[in-house]
């Protein structure tokens, strides 16, 4: 069985960044007209008033203090608010491809690598914009990669799934190197009109060069030293957005078909499975938690990241042991970890192990155990 290396990553971030001050700003102005429109509704009962958020709230309750964004302008717009992505021509580019491709063009350059050293792409993200064809061959054919190319959603744990499926391919030989990459526009899905919601996403796309360890040049190099996988399935993360949605006879209105949460639950749930499933891992290669220098955690809610690391860990964790990004980039779905992963790894020494690890809606969870390379010392 052949030994897999992460040869290089990239990292496509967004033009505009809504600071929690412009999104509440928005919103409340959304509620003071809905509430003044809808006043003697609300006088006599028959209507319940709306709430205003909070910046205050978003950043204690989170963590998040802004978002990157595909487009600010519709989003900010209280008439509006969502993003406005026109329509495009079969024959440009699709904005998700656009994201992809500029993710993929820099961990192709980190590793040193061309699409002509490709065998095969995969996509793994949350939500794909059409059914077919498949997003990854669009992305194939726009990077001029030869070989084949899928699909695959694993919600929030898509990266890690799609790194475990590459991994096989990799590892089995049918593959020298696969291109990974997770574009996001989570701002798609969210409502914006949802107090309890609408601070928590943002777009991103990263994405992870996978070749075997025996081939791959690049200097800084990351090995796979396995990964464990986890799914079980809950109601409390859910989008019912789909193809099918025409065809039910109640009115299928948009707004009725955006990401939908029980968000303390999925809190209270989530961090003790997550915490298990690393300690699981980390014992199956003999490892302790101490034996980690870095955890790239999925990027949802600051206070679960620090909850599962001090399960983890057994004391709290420092910064630089679990960094966040969700600060600037609030929740990329799949890309988060990954972000983590790309903006927090150059400082770390030969041999030094890292768990880069996913949870999000299924439920799902996946973790990756890898161990740093540097050509240059062997
Ligand atoms: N402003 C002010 N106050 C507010 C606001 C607001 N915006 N929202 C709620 N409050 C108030 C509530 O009314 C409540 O007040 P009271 O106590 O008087 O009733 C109080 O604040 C507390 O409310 P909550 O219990 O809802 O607040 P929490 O402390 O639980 O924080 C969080 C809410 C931040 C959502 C938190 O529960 C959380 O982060 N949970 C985990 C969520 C998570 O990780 N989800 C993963 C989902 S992502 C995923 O899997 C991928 C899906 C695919 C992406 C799709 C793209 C869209």
């Amino acid at each position: 069985m052949h030994k897999v290396v992460i040869s290089g990553s990239g990292l496509y971030t967004p033009a505009h960044s809504i600071s929690n001050d412009e999104l509440v700003a928005s919103f409340n102005a959304y509620v003071q007209r809905f509430n003044q429109q809808n006043s003697e509704a609300i006088e006599c009962g028959e209507v319940q008033p709306l709430t205003e958020s909070s910046s205050a709230f978003i950043e204690k309750a989170s963590g998040i203090k802004s978002r990157f964004v595909m487009d600010k302008a519709g989003i900010l717009d209280p008439e509006r608010m969502r993003p406005y992505l026109p329509v495009r021509s079969n024959e440009s580019p699709s904005i998700l491809c656009e994201m992809a491709t500029a993710a993929a063009r820099e961990a192709l350059q980190r590793a040193g690598r061309t699409a002509a050293d490709i065998d095969g792409v995969i996509v793994a993200c949350s939500n794909l914009q059409r059914a077919y064809p498949a997003l990854s061959i669009e992305v194939q054919a726009a990077l001029g990669v030869d070989g084949f190319a899928w699909d695959m959603n694993v919600a929030c744990s898509s990266a890690t799934f799609g790194l475990s499926a590459a991994c096989g391919l990799l590892q089995s030989g049918q593959a020298k190197a696969i291109l990974l990459v997770n574009p996001e526009i989570c701002s798609g899905h969210l409502n914006f009109r949802d107090r309890d919601s609408h601070f928590i996403f943002g777009d991103a796309a990263t994405a992870l060069l996978l070749e075997r360890k025996d081939l791959a040049s690049s200097n800084q190099q990351w090995e796979v030293l396995g990964s464990k996988l986890a799914t079980r399935f809950s109601n409390n993360i859910r989008n019912n957005f789909g193809f099918l949605n025409r065809a039910e006879d109640e009115d299928s209105a948009a707004f009725d078909k955006l990401f939908v949460q029980e968000g303390r639950k999925v809190f209270k749930e989530v961090c003790p499975m997550v915490a298990e499933l690393i300690e699981t891992h980390l014992a199956e290669h003999q490892l302790a938690a101490s034996d980690i220098a870095r955890f790239w955690l999925h990027q949802a809610n600051l206070t679960m990241n620090q909850l599962i690391a001090r399960r983890v860990l057994g004391r709290e964790a420092s910064e630089q042991e679990v960094p966040v990004i969700l600060d600037r980039y609030a929740n990329t779905s799949s890309a988060g970890s990954v972000i983590a992963f790309h903006l927090h790894q150059q400082d770390l020494a030969q041999g030094a192990l890292g768990v880069l690890c996913s949870f999000g809606a299924g439920y799902s969870i996946g973790s990756v155990l890898l161990r740093r390379r540097n050509l240059d010392f062997i």
